[in-house]
């Protein structure tokens, strides 16, 4: 393969010409689909003159004309990737015509087709797959879309915006013509053509515009529709009462496809989903499906205003619109539910995905410096990370600050593409604030370590907290600077009461959580009138994204479990008690010596389990064991297989010494009937059938079984099969063919089998995974199943890691075989092998010689290539 050329963000120039506005047609013929693109085009005022029009665009070349006139050959040339204009007047109308198959198009972007329907993904580069166009953000254009097709195999013609036509081609065609009043990048067109089924509804704005509301989907799946329906009007609403932010066009659809390589997306006025997040019933989906859908469709519809109505100026800015919609749907979704629990989740995600990121091969800011393939920037970073940096105004600036900044921000570029400068300088301004040392979150990478120190006086009744900060080198950034971190704490008394955080400076006792601004590499603060020692309670509601450290005693930890007013906190007490455990258990197993849970440890969560006040849903993460890949993370040339272990000892031995209270709170929390409301209770009687069945106890693989069989929801199928998923027992494979022979047919359901099968501890995983590639209801080119059982396979510490390397080979096979046929969903499969570094010697030289053998494949794509590259570098 011939090197890949990368892209960088300092290259970035301003379009030579503009391109006002575009009318497509597309006619879709009975193999193929021609494509008619007449664009108004102009020279671009800011940038420098040329009159060579290059324009992207892979598709097929069937005809250029320019104000008319057949473009001469000699006048452009087309190669692979651009179409070139030469000696292009200051204005003109360019007419281009091209062919493409979407029935051969497996990479699912561009226009591809899906169980007989045709789709569009166009973000960020698939537009020039449908035509030649300025196929960069930056350029916004009016749209108009007339589609034209056979009406009994494609009923349903949509497209962005506003329906103003419709008729009779001839007796078997018919079309439909839309028209988009606002100006829009391409990444956000958008057409469908389909058999398909709707769900109307209608939402009225507060300024009084009625709105339709619409939810296509295959007909038998109309009945699983409801959910996402209202999860998108209470999203509208939610978005005028919290940031004054109204819908503006007369329709808003969503259409649900089974294809799809991501979980959905927002084109102006049709977004296209992936089924996961809009078919939910409580048959079929599990309460952790409801909360995804509803976090979805929340994101997209938050993206109409962040992300279309302001866009970004380029790929590398596509923090500014992800970080910003994931920090909206973040908080959307905790003013729906719990909060606390919303917010340890969160946390957990970004600590279990984002933060090995940013410590591997593929580190970057959440504004990344180059390229090679920008789908392989859809990063946790970019989104997650981003969405903790924007999160981060909100705290230094509060809820009034925050929305002064996000008017500002539209007040000043509503309709335009802009960077996360922009986004940071309207924060600034609309606080008087200072945010020029806050903008290296943006261009530094890693995850920044926070050390905390305290000293208490006994004498003067002051407490001084000293705080450092450091951010580890990653790849291309050897030296960092220190940030400027909200480091929100408080101080509790031996009674567990609260400190008023008062500095000598303040004129009246401070509040009992106090955001310190910490932007020194060490800084100190001193609180007054702290007549007890307190134990202090950092980094409440996890206020930066940061690794922060400080030397507990185990006692304190405890207490702070036992006592703290901050949920966050609270919890993550906990689960630092449980990572010392097994740490030392890890240790221990290293030198041969007898594994024990230390009794203290046993305790606590004994407490933290029968303590009725909590929110079960939070003693559920409460007693949550970190996972086995964070546990990796912490130990330098791990053993996958000892951390597999001592990991399921913990557990085990948890389970035999409060083997009765998990009984007493199975029962307690198995309420019937069924309601959505108690979500929270069926995550922790599952957390406690999870426990008992690690016991390998008959009583234990018999209630699993009969949950399984006689549950009423999937959230207790899938909480029964998950209970079981490591155990050999005869019982144990009967639920899970009996679950796969109900199932069959739902698409969904059956992933959910296949990710469940592929995360087996069990030996045999390996051997299953291949079976299962030739099931029935498996397919590789259907990216949910490949994420499914691949991408689990891969997250699977047993099986991934076998001693023999067959799992990593296996696993390369699979990625070149999908490569084949998606890069994009290949270049997230390969990300398994992003930490090879971190494991023993003899399974890291096993993973490198995968890695080898990938990046000397001939014919690997891009997105793979680029990915391997990093980590081989
Ligand atoms: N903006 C889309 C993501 C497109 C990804 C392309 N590989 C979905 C979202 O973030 O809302
Ligand atoms: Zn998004």
């Amino acid at each position: 393969m011939s090197q890949p050329q990368a892209k960088y963000r300092a290259d970035y120039l301003p379009s030579a010409f503009l391109i006002d506005s575009v009318d497509l047609t597309f006619d879709l013929r009975d193999d193929d689909v021609r494509i008619d693109s007449r664009m108004t085009v102009r020279r671009n005022p800011a940038a420098a003159a040329s009159s060579e029009l290059v324009l992207d665009g892979t598709a097929e070349l069937v005809s250029v004309t320019l104000d008319g006139e057949p473009v001469a050959v000699n006048h452009y040339s087309n190669d692979a990737e651009t179409l070139t204009l030469r000696d292009v007047p200051e204005s003109f109308i360019l007419e281009i015509a091209t062919r493409v198959d979407p029935y051969a198009n497996s990479s699912l972007m561009g226009l591809y087709a899906s169980n007989g329907n045709l789709f569009t993904q166009c973000e960020p580069e698939g537009f020039r797959k449908i035509t030649y166009y300025l196929d960069r953000p930056d350029v916004m254009a009016k749209f108009s879309t007339t589609i034209i097709a056979e009406r009994n195999r494609f009923p349903v013609l949509l497209s962005n915006g506003n329906k103003v036509g419709e008729g009779q081609t001839d007796k078997r065609r018919h079309w439909v013509k839309w028209v988009d009043p606002y100006r829009k990048p391409s990444y956000l067109f958008a057409l469908v053509a389909a058999r398909l089924s709707v769900l109307r509804d209608e939402f009225v704005t507060r300024g009084g515009k009625k709105v339709t509301l619409e939810i296509w989907v295959e007909p038998q799946d109309l009945d699983k529709s409801q959910h996402a329906m209202e999860s998108l009007k209470r999203a509208m609403d939610w978005d005028e009462r919290r940031f004054g932010l109204e819908y503006d066009l007369d329709t808003y659809m969503i259409v649900a496809v089974g294809d799809f390589n991501m979980g959905a997306m927002e084109n102006k006025g049709l977004n296209v989903f992936n089924t996961k997040y809009v078919l939910a019933s409580r048959a079929t989906a599990t309460d952790t499906d409801f909360d995804g859908v509803e976090g979805v469709i929340g994101h997209e519809y938050f993206h109409n205003w962040t992300g279309n109505r302001v866009t970004c100026r380029d790929w590398f800015q596509l923090s500014l619109k992800e970080g910003l919609t994931v920090f909206r749907d973040q908080e959307f979704s905790a003013d729906m539910g719990s909060r606390a629990v919303k917010r340890i989740g969160d946390v957990r995600n970004l600590r279990a995905m984002q933060f090995p990121e940013d410590a591997g091969p593929m580190s970057h800011p959440i504004r990344p410096e180059s390229y090679l393939e920008m789908n392989n920037f859809y990063t946790m970073t970019v989104y997650e990370k981003g969405a903790e940096v924007v999160r981060m105004y909100h705290t230094l600036f509060g809820e009034d600050g925050f929305r002064r900044g996000m008017d500002l921000y539209f007040k000043r570029h509503d309709g335009q593409a802009v960077t996360c400068d922009d986004f940071r300088a309207a924060m600034a301004d609309a606080n008087g604030a200072d945010l020029t040392q806050f903008g290296r979150w943006y261009s530094q990478a890693g995850t920044p370590e926070v050390k905390v120190s305290c000293q208490w006086s006994e004498l003067g009744h002051t407490l001084t907290l000293t705080v450092s900060q450091s951010t580890p080198p990653t790849p291309g950034q050897a030296d960092k600077l220190p940030l400027h971190i909200p480091l929100a704490i408080g101080l509790l008394d031996p009674d567990g009461k609260e400190f008023p955080l008062t500095l000598s400076s303040d004129a009246a006792p401070g509040p009992t959580t106090r955001v310190l601004s910490v932007q020194e590499a060490t800084q100190h603060f001193t609180f007054i009138n702290i007549d007890r020692k307190p134990v202090p309670s950092l980094l409440r509601g996890f206020s930066a994204p940061v690794r922060l450290t400080y030397d507990y005693s185990d006692s304190e930890l405890a207490f702070l479990l036992a006592h703290d007013r901050d949920d966050f906190a609270r919890w993550e007490a906990g689960q630092q008690l449980a990572e010392r455990m097994l740490l030392a258990l890890y240790r221990a197993s290293v030198d041969g010596l007898e594994l024990a849970v230390p009794d203290d440890f046993i305790c606590a969560c004994r407490a933290v389990l029968v303590d009725t006040a909590l929110d079960p849903a939070f003693v559920a993460l409460a007693l949550v064991l970190p996972s086995e890949n964070e546990l990796l993370e912490k130990i330098d040339a791990a053993d996958p297989e000892r951390i597999r272990q001592v990991r399921a000892f913990a557990r085990a031995e948890l389970a035999r010494q409060l083997r009765a209270d998990l009984i007493a709170a199975y029962e307690l929390n198995d309420i019937k009937p069924f309601s959505h409301e108690h979500a929270g209770q069926r995550e922790l009687k599952n957390l406690c059938l999870g426990y008992l069945a690690a016991l390998d106890d008959p009583l234990a693989i018999d209630l699993a079984v009969s949950q399984c069989r006689n549950a009423d929801n999937m959230t207790d199928q899938i909480g029964a099969l998950n209970a079981l998923r490591d155990i050999r027992h005869p019982d144990r494979d009967a639920v899970f063919n009996e679950f796969a022979h109900r199932w069959i047919d739902d698409a969904l359901v059956m992933d959910k089998w296949f990710a469940l099968n592929a995360a087996s501890h069990r030996g045999d995983t390996l051997q299953m995974v291949q079976d299962l590639l030739l099931h029935p209801a498996f397919s590789l080119r259907n990216p949910n199943k490949a994420r499914a059982l691949l991408g689990s396979f891969g997250r699977n510490i047993a099986a991934f890691h076998r001693e023999d390397g067959a799992g990593y080979r296996f696993m390369a096979d699979q990625v070149l075989a999908v490569d084949a046929i998606n890069p994009q969903v290949a270049a997230r499969l390969v990300a398994a092998f992003n930490r090879w570094k971190r494991v023993d010697p003899a399974r890291r030289q096993m993973m490198q010689a995968e890695l080898e053998r990938l990046i000397a494949h001939p014919a690997l794509s891009k997105d793979v290539y680029e990915i391997v590259e990093k980590n081989l570098a």
